[in-house]
C-alpha cells in the first residue's frame, strides 16, 4: 500500500518542483544556476516526496503507541542520498528526465553532493544498512548521533604518503535535513554531587545546549520513513557582549567556540589528555540527548516509567553510548524518584549492547579520575552498579578496576542483551573479552550476523547485474533477499552465464572510466580485479596482499612467457592519523605501486593502483566492479565484515580466512566458490605460544624472505634502506597478526585463484553462485533478528 501523501510523480512534476525550489529555496534563476543550486533544488523537490510517508509513519506510531525502537551510535556513514531516495521513490527516471529537460547533466548532479561521512568504517556503515532496513521493515525507529562539521578527514597521498585535511560536508547546506531549535536540551558536566535529606543534586559546572537536526530516511518504495536524529552542540550563552564591548573580540566568542567544539569531528585524537575529555563529554552530550528526547516522548504518551521497556528499547552501538544506562539510571531515580535498584532494572529491560571488536585498544577505559570529573554524579552511579553486580552474581569482574571505568564492562551489566555480530565472533565473545562476564550472566550473549542494505548494495550501485536478475528470476528480491537463490537453477545456463560476465565487464568499464577521470590512471579491464577496500590495519593484513604482490612480481620477472592470469590489484582505505604502522603499509602500497606500474616487463600481467580517499561513494563504484574479494584478516580479529558480503553478493568470490562473516559467506556460497587458505582462530592462537614463530616461517619460505629482502635493500624506496624498518621490524620480531604465518598459503590460494579465473565460463558460474547464496546477509534479516531476539518489537504492518 502506498502511504497518501506519496504523490506518484512524473518527470513533469519533478521538474516544476525543481525549478520551484532553484527559484524559492535557492533564490536563482535557470540562467544564473551552478551546479550547487542544481542539486540543491532536486534534492529538495526529493525531500518532499519523503515528507509525506514521513509524517504518515510518525501519525500512526503515536495513533498505534508503537513501541520504536532507539539505535545510538557516534557514527553514521551515510554517504549520499539523492540516489538512495531517487531508488525508494522509484523516481529514478523521472528525476533523470527532469534534470536532462532543464538542460542538466544529471550524473554530475548526482557527483556534486558530498558524502556524509559521519563515521570511519563497518561500524558506521552498518547503522546506515540497518536505518533502511528499519524503514523498510516499518518498525518504528530513531537513529540518534552527532552532527559533526567535520566528517572523516579526507586522504590525500603525498610522496605515496597519506596527508589529511578537513572534511567539509556542512560548507554547504545540508539538503536533507530539518533544523528543529524547538527540540533542544541542556547537557551538563562536572561540578559536584551534593545529599540532602535522602536526596542527591547534581551540581554541575558547565552546561552546553544539545540541538536537533532531523533527516528522514524512508524505506523502500516510500512506504515508511523513520527519523535520523543528529545533535549538535550550542552554547547557552551566545554571545559574551561584555567582553566585545571592551574590545576583547577573540574572547567575546569564547563560548560559542567552547560548545561547538563538542560537535566539531568526528573522532578528536584522543592520545592526549584533553582530547580523551573532549571524546568523553561527545559520547555523554549525544547520548544524554537522545535519553532526554526519548523519556520526552515517552512520557508526553501518558506512561508509567515502570512500563518503560513495554515501549522504548535502545541500542548501544558499541561502548561509545554506554553512559545512557547510567544516565537513564540518573534520570529515573533523582528526577523522578525512583529507587535506584528498580531504576537499575528497568533501564536494562530497555538496553541492549552490540560488540563490533574484540580489539583491546578499542574496548573504551576511561581513568577514573578523568570520568568522575566530568561526571560525578554517573561515577557514584556506577559504583551502585557494580556493587550490585558483584552482590548478584559473586563475580569478580569490576566495572571500575585498576583506576579505569570499563565502558564494555558496564554495557555488558547495563544490558539485558548482549550481541556479536558474526556467529564466530559471538562465540569469541563469550569466550575471550566477557568469558568471566558470560558466567555470570549466561544466555545474555546472543548473536546477530551483520548484513547489509540490498537496495543500496546492489539494486542502487549495479544496475547492470540489476536488469539480469530482473530478467532471469523476476522482481521482488529488493526486499526479500532470499529469492537469490532462484539464480543456481540458471548455473549451468550458458546464455545466463555469458550475461553474467557482461554485466560484470561493464561494471569494470565503469570503473576504468571513473580511474582515468578522476585519477588519471589506466588499468587493463581484462585483467582480473582484486579489491581490498576497508581502513587499514595490521589484522587487515593490507600488507600481506602487498607482500604478496611483489612475490608475483619476482616470478613473473623470473618467468615472463609464463602462463599468468593478468591482474590488477585495487586498495582503498585510510589509517588513523595517529597509527603510523598503518600509514607505512599505505606508503608502502603506494611505493610498490610506483615501481610494479613502472616495469615494461610486468606491466601489462600486474598492476597495483591505490586510488586515494576511500568512502561510500567509491565502495559503490569498485565493488560491482570487483572479480576477487580480499578478506584476509588474521582468523580471530575482523568481527563481522560487511565488505565482505556487498562483495561476494556483487558476484566477487572471496579469498580469505575463516575469520568473521567469512565462515557464513562460505557456507551459503558454496566450499567450492571461495577460496580459503590461513590458520584458524584456535590455531592462530595456539601459534603465538610458540616463541619465534615469526622468524621461523620467514626462514622456511623462500619466496617471502626474498620479498622482505628486497624492501629491505630499498628496491620500492628509491635505495632507502630505513623507510620500511618499522614494518621489517614488526614482522620480523612479533608478526602478532601472524602475516608471515599465513603467507605461503595465501600465495598459494592466489595462484588457485589464477587457475579458476583463467577459465571464463567457470569463473562466472562462480561470481554468479555467490550472488545466488548471498540472499541470507540482508539487513533485513539481521533487523528481524534484532527486532525479535532483543527488542521484542514488531513491524507496523
Ligand atoms: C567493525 C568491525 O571491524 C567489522 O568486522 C564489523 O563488520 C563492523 O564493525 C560492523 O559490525 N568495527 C568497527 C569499529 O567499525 O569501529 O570497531
Amino acid at each position: 500500500m502506498r502511504a497518501q501523501n506519496n504523490p506518484a510523480t512524473s518527470a513533469q512534476d519533478l521538474q516544476a518542483d525543481i525549478l520551484k525550489h532553484l527559484n524559492t529555496s535557492l533564490g536563482k534563476d535557470a540562467r544564473h544556476a551552478t551546479l550547487y543550486d542544481w542539486r540543491m533544488s532536486l534534492s529538495l523537490a526529493l525531500r518532499d516526496r519523503v515528507v509525506g510517508p514521513w509524517f504518515d509513519s510518525t501519525r500512526k506510531t503515536y495513533e498505534g503507541k508503537h513501541k520504536r525502537v532507539y539505535y545510538l551510535s557516534m557514527e553514521f556513514l551515510i554517504g549520499r542520498l539523492i540516489e538512495d531516495v531517487t531508488i525508494n521513490l522509484n523516481l529514478e527516471e523521472p528525476a533523470r528526465e527532469a534534470i536532462a529537460a532543464l538542460g542538466q547533466d544529471y550524473d554530475q548532479v548526482v557527483k556534486d553532493e558530498p558524502d556524509a561521512a559521519l563515521g570511519n568504517g563497518g561500524l558506521g556503515r552498518l547503522a546506515a544498512c540497518f536505518m533502511d532496513s528499519l524503514s523498510t521493515l516499518a518498525i518504528p525507529a530513531y537513529g540518534y548521533g552527532i552532527r559533526y562539521e567535520h566528517g572523516l578527514f579526507e586522504q590525500h597521498f603525498e610522496n605515496g604518503q597519506q596527508i589529511e585535511t578537513p572534511e567539509g560536508w556542512l560548507t554547504q547546506r545540508h539538503a536533507w535535513e530539518f533544523e528543529r531549535p524547538e527540540v533542544s536540551y541542556h547537557i551538563h558536566f562536572g561540578g559536584h554531587v551534593s545529599e540532602t535529606d535522602g536526596k542527591t543534586v547534581w551540581h554541575p559546572a558547565e552546561t552546553i545546549v544539545a540541538s536537533a537536526y532531523d533527516t528522514p530516511t524512508v524505506g523502500w518504495q516510500g512506504k515508511w520513513a523513520n527519523t535520523l536524529r543528529l545533535w549538535a552542540a550550542k552554547p547557552i550563552k551566545l554571545f559574551d557582549l561584555e567582553a566585545f564591548n571592551r574590545g576583547d573580540y577573540v574572547g567575546a566568542n569564547a563560548p560559542e567556540r567552547l560548545a561547538r567544539t563538542i560537535s566539531r569531528v568526528l573522532y578528536p585524537d584522543d592520545t592526549t589528555e584533553v582530547g580523551k575529555e573532549l571524546r568523553l563529554k561527545q559520547e555523554y552530550f549525544f547520548t544524554a540527548a537522545s535519553i532526554k528526547d526519548v523519556l520526552r516522548r515517552f512520557l508526553s504518551e501518558g506512561h508509567d516509567l515502570k512500563q518503560l521497556h513495554d515501549h522504548v528499547a535502545i541500542q548501544l552501538n558499541d561502548t561509545h553510548p554506554a553512559i545512557a544506562g547510567p544516565e537513564l539510571v540518573r534520570i529515573l531515580a533523582d528526577e523522578h524518584g525512583l529507587d535506584l535498584d528498580e531504576a537499575i532494572e528497568i533501564a536494562r529491560n530497555c538496553l541492549g549492547y552490540t560488540n563490533h571488536t574484540l580489539l583491546p585498544e578499542a574496548l573504551e577505559r576511561w581513568p577514573e579520575g578523568l570520568f568522575a570529573r566530568v561526571l560525578p554524579r554517573h561515577f557514584h552511579i556506577i559504583a551502585h552498579i557494580q556493587d550490585r553486580h558483584l552482590a548478584a552474581t559473586g563475580s569478580d569482574v569490576r566495572i571500575i578496576d585498576h583506576g579505569n571505568v570499563n565502558m564494555g564492562e558496564l554495557a555488558f551489566v547495563m544490558a539485558h542483551r548482549v550481541n556479536g555480530v558474526s556467529a564466530l565472533h559471538s562465540d569469541l565473545v563469550k569466550t575471550t573479552v566477557f568469558a568471566d562476564l558470560n558466567k555470570a550472566y549466561p544466555n545474555r550473549i546472543i548473536n546477530q550476523t551483520n548484513g547489509v542494505t540490498p537496495r543500496r548494495w546492489l539494486y542502487s550501485c549495479n544496475p547492470a547485474l540489476r536488469g539480469l536478475i530482473n530478467d532471469t528470476i523476476g522482481t521482488g528480491w529488493q526486499t526479500d533477499l532470499g529469492k537469490l537463490s532462484d539464480l543456481n537453477a540458471h548455473l549451468g545456463d550458458a546464455a545466463f552465464l555469458e550475461a553474467y560476465r557482461h554485466a560484470k565487464s561493464d561494471n569494470k568499464d565503469r570503473l576504468a572510466q571513473w580511474l582515468k577521470a578522476k585519477h588519471d590512471v589506466t588499468i587493463n579491464t581484462q585483467a582480473m580485479f582484486d579489491i581490498q577496500i576497508k581502513r587499514i590495519h595490521e589484522y587487515k593484513r593490507q600488507h600481506m596482499n602487498i607482500l604478496e604482490t611483489i612475490a608475483l612480481w619476482n616470478d613473473i620477472r623470473d618467468n615472463p612467457n609464463g602462463n599468468w592470469t593478468p591482474r590488477v590489484k585495487i586498495f582503498g582505505g585510510k589509517a588513523a592519523p595517529g597509527y603510523m604502522l598503518a600509514k607505512s603499509i599505505i606508503r608502502l602500497i603506494n611505493d610498490v605501486a610506483t615501481t610494479i606500474n613502472n616495469d615494461p616487463v610486468t606491466r601489462d600481467l600486474l598492476q597495483v593502483v591505490y586510488p586515494e580517499n576511500y568512502n561510500v561513494t567509491m565502495a559503490e563504484i569498485l565493488i560491482p566492479a570487483s572479480d576477487l574479494s580480499e578478506q584476509i584478516s588474521t582468523a580471530g580479529k575482523e568481527a563481522s565484515g560487511t565488505g565482505n558480503m556487498k562483495l561476494s553478493l556483487n558476484g566477487s568470490p572471496t579469498i580469505g580466512t575463516l575469520d568473521g562473516a567469512n565462515v557464513e559467506i562460505r557456507e551459503h556460497v558454496g566450499a567450492e566458490n571461495f577460496f580459503l587458505f590461513g590458520l584458524t582462530a584456535d590455531q592462530a592462537e595456539a601459534t603465538r605460544n610458540h616463541h619465534g614463530y615469526a622468524r621461523r616461517a620467514i626462514e622456511a619460505s623462500p619466496r617471502l624472505s626474498r620479498v622482505l629482502g628486497q624492501i629491505a635493500e630499498g628496491v620500492f624506496s628509491g635505495g632507502d634502506r630505513h623507510r620500511y624498518s618499522d614494518i621489517l621490524h614488526n614482522l620480523y620480531e612479533h608478526d602478532y597478526f601472524l602475516v608471515t604465518c599465513d603467507f605461503d598459503e595465501y600465495y598459494d590460494a592466489q595462484r588457485q585463484v589464477d587457475a579458476a579465473y583463467a577459465d571464463p565460463t567457470g569463473w562466472a558460474r562462480m561470481a554468479a553462485a555467490n550472488t545466488a547464496g548471498m540472499g541470507w546477509f540482508s539487513s533485513d534479516r539481521t533487523i528481524r533478528g534484532y527486532a525479535d531476539d532483543i527488542w521484542s518489537i514488531k513491524s507496523v504492518w
